[in-house]
C-alpha cells in the first residue's frame, strides 16, 4: 500500500461578480413585475404576491456578500433570471471542461506534474452538463493525460468523495497520480426566482492533484491520513431534473422542482449534528484530538452553520485562522467550497500541521479528510 498526498490545488473563478445589492435589485424588480402581472388574482385572493428580498437578510442568514457567475447579464435580467451560455459545437471544448482545464493546469503546476505523470481524471461535481461522454474524459483529452477518467456526483460532497476514491486507487496501486476537478456552474441549476434561496450559490471550479507521497516534489503537500464518507437519504435538498423528464406528463413545463430546492431550516438542523458526529468520530478513531488540529477547511454553505460545526468540534469558538471562511466572496459553490478554502489557506502552515477538509450537502452526504503537511521535498 502506498501513502497518498494532495500535492497541488487550482482555482478558476469567473470574471463576473454579482453583489447582494445587484441581486436583490434584480429579484425585487422581477417580483414587482410578477405581482403587477398577477394583480387581479392577488386582489381576488386567488394568488399570493411574491415577497421581496433584502440585503440585510442575506448577510445575516448566510454570511454571503457576493458571488462569481458565468453570465451576470442573464442572471440579473428580471425578464430572464437565468444565465445564458453560448451553445458550443460538439467538437468544441465544453464549458465545464474549459473551466476544469483552467483549474487543473494550475493544480498540476503547483504539484509540479506534467500530463504524463497523471494516470486518471475524476470530475466530481453536483451537476454535469450532459449525460455522456463524461466531462472527465474530455478534460483528460484536453490535457493529454493517458489512463482513464470518469464523472461522479455526490452534490456538495463530491470533492471529498472524489478525494477518497482517488486516494484509495493510488494507495492500492491503480494510479500514481490522479487529477480531480470540481467544475460547479451552479447558476445553471439554481432558482434565481425563489426569494428564499436566490442568494445561495456561485460559480467556480477547483482542481486537486493527488499522488503517491513518495513521489511528491511540491512544497505544499498534505498527506492524507484517513478519509471517511457517509450518506443518509433525505428529500430536503432535491432537484427532479433528469433524463426521464420527457417521459412524464407535464415535466417539460417550467416547473419549480426542476431546479435546486431545499428546506433550508431542516437542512441546517439535521446536517449540523450529522457532520459534527462524522468529524468527531473520524478524529477519535484516528487518534487525533480536536485540539491538535491546526485548521479546518469546511464546506461553505452557510456561515452560522460552519461556525456551529466548528464550535461543536473544537468545544470552543474557532479562530479565523483555525477555520477560514470564503463564503462571503464566493457564496456556496457546492463541491468546490472546502477546496477553495484549502487552496487559499493551506500554504502558510508549517510541515507537520494537521487539518481536516470536510464537506456536506444533498443526499444527505458528508465527507471528512484528515491531512498532515509534509516536509518540503529535498
Ligand atoms: N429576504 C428577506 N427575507 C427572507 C428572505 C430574503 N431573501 N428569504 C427568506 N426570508 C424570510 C422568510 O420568509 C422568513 O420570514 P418569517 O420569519 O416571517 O417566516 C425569515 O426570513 C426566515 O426564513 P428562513 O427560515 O428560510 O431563514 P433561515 O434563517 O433558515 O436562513 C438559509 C435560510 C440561509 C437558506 C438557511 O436555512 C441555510 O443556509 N440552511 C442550510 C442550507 C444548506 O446548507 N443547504 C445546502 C444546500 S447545497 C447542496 O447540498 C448542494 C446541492 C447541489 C448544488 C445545487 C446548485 C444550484
Amino acid at each position: 500500500m502506498h501513502r497518498v498526498a494532495i500535492s497541488g490545488t487550482g482555482l478558476f473563478t469567473p470574471e463576473q461578480i454579482v453583489t447582494n445589492a445587484e441581486l436583490v435589485a434584480s429579484y425585487n424588480a422581477y417580483a414587482e413585475a410578477q405581482n403587477a402581472k398577477n394583480a387581479e388574482a392577488i386582489a381576488a385572493g386567488a394568488a399570493e404576491p411574491l415577497p421581496f428580498s433584502s440585503e440585510a437578510f442575506i448577510v445575516k442568514a448566510s454570511g454571503i456578500e457576493r458571488r462569481y457567475v458565468m453570465d451576470k447579464k442573464g442572471v440579473l435580467d428580471p425578464a430572464l433570471m437565468r444565465p445564458v451560455l453560448r451553445e458550443r459545437a460538439d467538437d468544441e471544448l465544453s464549458i465545464m471542461a474549459e473551466i476544469a482545464v483552467a483549474a487543473a493546469r494550475q493544480a498540476m503546476e503547483n504539484a509540479g506534474l506534467a500530463a504524463g505523470d497523471v494516470d486518471a481524471v475524476i470530475c466530481a461535481a453536483s451537476n454535469h452538463e450532459r449525460a455522456y461522454p463524461a466531462i472527465a474524459i474530455e478534460v483528460q483529452q484536453a490535457l493529454g493525460i493517458r489512463g482513464f477518467a470518469f464523472d461522479m456526483n455526490v452534490a456538495c460532497s463530491s470533492a471529498t468523495f472524489g478525494i477518497q476514491a482517488a486516494a484509495d486507487m493510488i494507495r492500492s496501486g491503480s494510479a500514481r497520480a490522479i487529477l480531480m476537478v470540481n467544475p460547479e456552474i451552479t447558476s445553471g441549476h439554481h432558482e434565481w426566482r425563489d426569494r428564499d434561496c436566490h442568494f445561495i450559490f456561485g460559480d467556480v471550479c477547483t482542481a486537486v492533484v493527488l499522488q503517491r507521497a513518495d513521489m511528491v516534489t511540491s512544497d505544499n503537500a498534505w498527506e492524507i491520513l484517513s478519509t471517511r464518507c457517509i450518506t443518509e437519504f433525505s428529500n430536503n435538498i432535491r432537484n427532479n431534473n433528469g433524463f426521464l423528464r420527457r417521459t412524464r406528463e407535464g415535466h417539460m413545463a417550467d416547473r419549480r422542482d426542476m431546479q435546486f430546492r431545499q428546506e433550508g431550516r431542516k437542512v441546517f438542523k439535521q446536517v449540523v449534528p450529522m457532520v459534527t458526529e462524522l468529524m468527531l468520530s473520524h478524529l477519535a478513531d484516528e487518534g487525533v484530538a480536536p485540539d491538535d488540529l491546526d485548521r479546518m477547511w469546511l464546506h461553505q454553505a452557510n456561515k452560522s452553520m460552519n461556525d456551529l460545526i466548528g464550535a461543536k468540534v473544537l468545544g470552543r469558538e474557532p479562530t479565523r485562522e483555525e477555520q477560514p471562511n470564503v463564503l462571503q466572496d464566493y457564496a456556496n459553490t457546492s463541491s468546490a467550497g472546502s477546496i477553495i478554502a484549502f487552496h487559499e489557506f493551506s500554504g502558510d502552515l508549517p510541515a507537520g500541521s494537521l487539518g481536516v477538509i470536510c464537506s456536506f450537502g444533498a443526499g444527505y452526504s458528508a465527507g471528512s479528510v484528515i491531512v498532515r503537511k509534509l516536509a518540503a521535498a529535498a
